[in-house]
């Protein structure tokens, strides 16, 4: 059958797909229960008992996990094996406080690479292709997820990890890559240099598998027209898995939520309940599989839509629309989780107050972050220290928090305009959730 990665499991009769979840659930609640000592004590906290759970019915029953309980938890708590039986770590970007640390098993990570198998395989890849892997390599699950699904397709596959747009192309044109998969800005920005040196006509791209940060569907016309492919979505987070929770398939319509692995809710942000199909608000995920880090009810704070309309592809598995905002504050600039709190905790951190601001956007396709700080009244005064040496400590302090390059204006005390309700902290020029 055409573009199926797992024929049977894809386009599984939904019947069938929901009995496998409540058999899968049932026993996941019970391992869950048994080895994760913080999960017991908040179900009994909430008085369920695994016996309550009897199948996906009773799914909203179990409490929520959030970021913060992860970071509480820091290093090991949520951990579900001994560590003995652990082969990897993923991490998410931040450096102190924010920082998640996902265990996997090997079976944990055949179930990931699998799950990226069937986005590579939806997205038209074979044993014939040469899988060009420019996500970055090393703890951000983008480079690992996308290498280990191109092997399981078969694809040669090049791990090329991100950056030095030269050496890219060159291996592109040269090795003939026909998939190509990064984030959707970098894909953006190589479709330009393509364009800048006319090399066109080299290019065998065609398709790509992009994801990791919001996009819009002007910015997925763009892509296709510079690099002549076809642009396919794919989205998932690290406390998850990584990339391949859910992908597109052909008719580009949502992306399919590997529904045989992670259970997915919609609900209120504010209330917890869960909402009916169709309505937005902040999905949630129920790990039935994996066993290292198998987060039950883990609120990912993406704002979005289900769908189970009938998929052109035949695929059943439920449809998430693009996420259409966050229910927090975390903002993803150069493919980057950044939390305002953590450029505010670096600030305070040199002397300064929280008169800050952030303003994101995005020029020729790649972000740009800047950080306007006001000084104190004292710091006018201390005229040993000159504005650029401020401007570059701070600079340090955001690379070494944040792993990227921001940049950074220090101005006069009352500069920004004080607000009368809540202080304006952010200021995202993108537009990224239409
Ligand atoms: O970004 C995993 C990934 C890698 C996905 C490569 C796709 C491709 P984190 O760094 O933990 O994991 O960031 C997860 O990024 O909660 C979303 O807010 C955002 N995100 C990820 N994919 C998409 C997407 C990886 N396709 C956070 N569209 C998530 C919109 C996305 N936002």
């Amino acid at each position: 059958m055409k573009n199926y990665y797992q024929p049977e499991i894809e386009t599984m009769p939904l019947e069938d797909l929901q009995k496998l979840q409540s058999e899968r659930l049932v026993e996941q609640v019970k391992y869950v229960y048994d080895n994760v000592k913080v999960y017991h004590d908040m179900m009994d906290e909430k008085g369920v008992k695994p016996e309550d759970i009897k199948g996906i019915e009773d799914l909203h029953k179990l409490p929520f996990i959030n970021k913060d309980d992860l970071r509480d938890q820091y290093p090991y708590g949520f951990l579900g094996t001994p560590l003995s039986e652990c082969v990897r770590i993923q991490s998410t970007s931040g450096t102190t406080g924010r920082r998640v640390v996902a265990f996997y098993t090997q079976a944990d990570l055949d179930i990931w690479e699998e799950c990226c198998a069937r986005a590579v395989v939806a997205a038209g890849g074979t044993k014939e292709d040469v899988c060009h892997v420019c996500y970055g390599y090393g703890l951000f699950t983008g480079g690992p997820g996308l290498n280990g699904g191109s092997h399981k397709v078969g694809c040669l596959t090049l791990p090329m990890s991100a950056g030095n747009t030269e050496r890219q192309l060159q291996f592109m044109t040269d090795l003939g890559s026909t998939i190509l998969c990064c984030t959707p800005s970098y894909a953006a920005n190589l479709g330009e240099a393509i364009k800048e040196r006319g090399i066109k006509s080299q290019i065998k791209l065609k398709a790509g598998i992009f994801g990791a940060e919001p996009w819009t569907e002007e910015m997925r016309r763009n892509i296709e027209e510079s690099l002549g492919i076809k642009a396919y979505d794919i989205y998932g987070l690290t406390e998850i898995s990584g990339p391949g929770v859910s992908f597109e398939c052909e008719a580009q319509a949502g992306m399919h939520i590997q529904e045989d692995h992670f259970i997915p809710e919609i609900i209120n942000p504010e209330t917890g309940e869960v909402l009916p199909e169709g309505e937005v608000g902040e999905l949630v995920f129920t790990c039935i599989t994996k066993k290292a880090f198998p987060l039950l009810r883990y609120r990912t704070r993406d704002l979005c839509r289900l769908t189970r309309e009938k998929c052109a592809c035949g695929r059943t598995h439920v449809r998430m629309m693009k996420p259409k905002g966050r229910s927090d504050d975390m903002m993803v600039v150069k493919g980057v989780n950044v939390w305002p709190s953590q450029i505010e905790a670096v600030l305070l951190k040199q002397g300064f107050q929280a008169n800050y601001q952030i303003i994101v956007d995005r020029v020729n396709n790649n972000d740009t972050i800047e950080v306007r700080v006001e000084k104190t009244p004292e710091m006018v005064y201390e005229t040993q220290i000159s504005d650029e040496t401020r401007e570059k400590r701070i600079v340090e302090g955001l690379k070494s928090m944040l792993g990227i390059k921001v940049n950074v204006k220090v101005i006069e005390p009352k500069a920004i305009t004080r607000s009368e309700g809540k202080a304006v902290r952010v200021i995202d020029k993108r537009n990224l959730y239409q």
